[in-house]
């Protein structure tokens, strides 16, 4: 087994980033060709990246099928004895790893780490070769979903049943993990707050443990003073006068785990930890104990040229807009993200909906998938296909690989399985039910549980939202279903379904994940017009209205924070221009109506109504 852990240097392990320019062949002629011990060609990619928007011949931007990557470098002699694990951090949609010729792994799923203990393959003192191939295609059984279609010319062409382009490749970091045998693996963590005082109950899993060592959880403040110290592989550490991790005010003890063996320390880990807790009482959503109103963004990995590659300068800048604007959190639309975003909502205190590449559910690409908001057309099929088994299959692995990774970050404070998806069905029921029990029992912290609804899971359709802990809603009346004019009739619809979720047993907390119209941010128009940015502003403003006059309405998430790109076609100029900002990360007008309005609802607004 990998640990999921974030690779990390202590004074037992290194770690060498293996990111720099490598080899790559893309498959044009040669699909299915076996190039595992060494690659043809002299080309040369950056990874991490995202192949797409890096050449300018559409036959790459568009590459659909296998790529192959090689990289070499040598292993010192004096790491014999040691644990050398090669660890992706996320290659999208599936990998397969040779290491010196020789298959060491290979991972379904684009989003969540994998890798392989390559100690016995590694020839030490020599270079060693590592070559992986990436395959990019869409299928019925892979998150996130599509299809995969041949061109009468023989080439392969992605369709995704989302709108987001479908970025591939490597896209974020290599490292080769090198730790003693006996590890720190894994660990989890839960919280008993009482007055002033914390209890930490923790598990912690080491690899090869003898019988002879101890294991200890040392914890430390702020300022480096000791606040906790225990020793066993489970227990409960007390932290006397703690200094909860709080929305926006983010407070982070350093926990460090060690296993010693007669005095020596075998293995040191270590990790900055918020100690809160969260929970759904009637309405409201609580984080120690208390209610919050969630206001932020759905959000994409999405940028000009890198794509889908981790990004640290807009990780950054998207964080400092965020911050400006008076958000508080955001949900990670679409699929999990890099490792460093969530790292960087702990330091901030951002409260982060997390969610599963469960999107695509409903099988619709191109138009069809943006007039569907529109059609009152309930899909219903999705779930009924001979390939439904194997799609659940891979869904319930990402969803471990996701808890398992993502399950100690004080700012993850709720798991979204899937986006829009088919709900209405008995199939989707039975398929919902195994997947929402999972999350469950997956994650120690029992965190609540949603999915992002799209208009056909209504209050009607019971049948799927009873399972979520908290109701999380996408809805474009006045976009996709009755703009421009017509906006005042739409908003009167929306009324109506939100008074029928008000007469639902019992009422939930509903945030919205997701409410946008697309804007350019050239148009100006008086009066508006659809896609002007005075458009943008009317319809928030009644989305506003809205909110504030339904108690159970416990967050709004903008769609998008930023334009993103999408695939081709005439329902997107470019890309979807929902954004608050435009790509490149500037404001529209909209954005300075909404943070004057977030900077003035106080954190707990509607709390307790
Ligand atoms: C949705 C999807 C999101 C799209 C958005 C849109 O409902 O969840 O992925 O980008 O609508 O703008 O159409």
């Amino acid at each position: 087994m990998i640990s999921m852990l974030y690779p990390k240097m202590t004074r037992t392990r290194k770690v060498i980033d293996l990111g720099g320019m490598w080899k790559v062949y893309f498959g044009f002629e040669n699909q299915g060709e076996d190039f595992s011990k060494g690659i043809p060609g002299k080309d040369y990619i950056p990874v991490p990246s995202s192949f797409a928007d890096l050449y300018t011949e559409k036959k790459y931007r568009e590459f659909c099928g296998d790529i192959w990557y090689e990289t070499e470098f040598v292993i010192p002699e004096e790491w014999k004895g040691q644990r050398l694990e090669i660890r992706f951090a996320g290659a999208a949609h599936r990998a397969t790893v040779y290491f010196n010729g020789r298959q060491v792994t290979e991972h379904e799923g684009g989003f969540t780490p994998f890798g392989a203990d390559v100690s016995e393959t590694a020839i030490y003192g020599e270079k060693n070769l590592l070559v992986v191939k990436v395959n990019t295609e869409l299928r019925a059984t892979s998150l996130p979903n599509g299809e995969t279609k041949q061109l009468k010319n023989g080439t392969l062409m992605a369709i995704p049943y989302f709108d987001f382009y479908n970025y591939t490749g490597i896209q974020r970091s290599v490292k080769l993990v090198v730790t003693p045998f006996t590890r720190i693996a894994d660990y989890d963590l839960t919280y008993e707050i009482t007055g002033n005082d914390a209890a930490v109950n923790y598990r912690v899993l080491v690899q090869n443990l003898k019988e002879n060592q101890e294991v200890e959880l040392e914890i430390r403040d702020e300022e480096d003073k000791k606040a906790a110290s225990v020793k066993g592989e489970s227990g409960r550490a007390e932290i006397a006068n703690v200094r909860l991790w709080q929305v926006r005010d983010a407070y982070l003890y350093r926990f460090i785990w060690r296993v010693w063996e007669d005095g020596k320390l075998v293995d040191e880990y270590e990790e900055p930890i918020g100690v809160r807790t969260v929970e759904i009482s009637g309405t409201d959503i609580l984080v120690n104990g208390k209610p919050v109103y969630l206001k932020g963004f759905g959000r994409h990995e999405d940028s000009p040229v890198n794509g889908k590659t981790f990004a640290p300068c807009y990780l950054k800048r998207d964080f400092e807009l965020m911050k400006w604007m008076g958000a508080n959190s955001f949900r990670t639309s679409h699929y999990p993200y890099a490792e460093e975003t969530y790292q960087e909502a702990d330091r901030e205190g951002f409260l982060v909906i997390d969610e599963v590449p469960a999107v695509g559910f409903v099988k619709r690409s191109g138009m069809a998938m943006f007039q569907n908001a529109g059609s009152g057309v309930k899909p219903t099929s999705f779930f009924a296909a001979d390939t439904t088994q194997e799609l659940l299959e891979n869904h319930v692995n990402v969803l471990k690989e996701l808890v398992q990774r993502d399950k100690n970050h004080a700012c993850v404070i709720a798991w979204s399985l899937f986006n829009e998806p088919e709900s209405i069905s008995e199939e989707a029921s039975a398929y919902f039910k195994v997947v929402f029990d999972k999350a469950r029992e997956f994650d120690p912290q029992k965190r609540p549980r949603t999915f992002a609804m799209e208009l056909s899971s209504g209050p009607d359709a019971k049948c799927c939202h009873q399972y979520c802990d908290f109701w999380t809603m996408n809805r474009y009346y006045g976009w996709y279903v009755k703009g421009g004019y017509e906006i005042s009739d739409a908003m009167i619809a929306f009324r109506k379904e939100m008074d029928e979720w008000a007469s639902q047993d019992p009422v939930k907390p509903m945030v919205f994940t997701e409410y946008g119209a697309d804007t350019l941010s050239s148009e100006h128009k008086l009066p508006s017009v659809m896609w002007s940015q005075e458009y943008q502003l009317e319809y928030l403003e009644l989305y506003h209205e809205l909110f504030d006059s339904y108690p159970f309405v416990k967050g709004e998430q903008v769609w998008n924070f930023a334009d993103f790109q999408t695939v081709e076609g005439i329902g997107r100029v470019n890309g979807n221009k929902k954004g608050i900002f435009t790509r490149d990360r500037q404001p529209k007008d909209s954005a300075y109506l909404i943070k004057k309005r977030w900077e003035e609802l106080p954190l707990d607004y509607k709390g307790g109504e």
